[in-house]
Order: C-alpha cells, then structure tokens, then sequence
C-alpha cells in the first residue's frame, strides 16, 4: 500500500478496486480461492447472514462480507477495506436479480 500514498484517498480507492476485480478474475481463471474449510465456514456465515437461508440481500451481503472479513476469507477483508460492498454485491450476483444465492457467491469465487 506504500506506493499508493502519495495519490489522493479517492484515486487510492479506486486503484485498490482496480486491484481487487484484476484478482477477482485472476482467481476465476485459476484454482477457487477458498480452502474447503473456509468454504464450509462462508456458507455458515451465509446462513447467518441470510434472512430466507437461501439468498442475500445487498444489506445482507454486507453483513456476509463483514463476517467473512472477520473470518479472514478470501478476499472479504479487501472488500470490507475499501467498502467495495456494492461492486461486489453487483459482480457477484451474476443474473441481477438484486439477491445473492449460495451458487452465485460459489461461481464467483
Ligand atoms: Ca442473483
């Protein structure tokens, strides 16, 4: 993060989101980025997180990414760094329905 701090906090922001999608894709194009014990622990704070058990709001999802950073999963702590809540509520839920499923988060990883 050394070398963004010379630039303003909002151009900071935007190169981190820039930086989190480029790794968004990356780890779409490779292996999942998530252990099958951190993915046993996601789903878990999906059911917490969910309101219906079976999809996530975008308040919803907020409060997911927030147990997930708290969890240290994936990259949940750089969405919640950069309150990128939105953009990965949005790139996340692939057929834009405004909910995201357990499938959809899944996909995206
Ligand atoms: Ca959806």
């Amino acid at each position: 993060m050394s070398s963004l701090e010379f630039l303003s906090p909002s151009v900071a922001s935007l190169l981190s989101t820039v930086g989190a999608i480029l790794c968004l894709i990356a780890s779409v194009s490779s292996a999942a980025a998530l252990t099958p014990a951190e993915m046993s622990q996601a789903e878990s704070n999906f059911k917490e997180a969910s309101a219906n058990g079976s999809n996530l709001t975008s308040a919803e999802f907020k409060a997911f990414i927030d147990l997930n950073a708290a969890d240290n999963l994936g990259r949940a702590v750089k969405i919640q760094a950069n309150g990128a809540y939105n953009k990965a509520f949005s790139k996340v839920d692939a057929n834009q329905d405004g909910a995201v499923t357990w499938d959809e988060f899944v996909a995206a990883q």
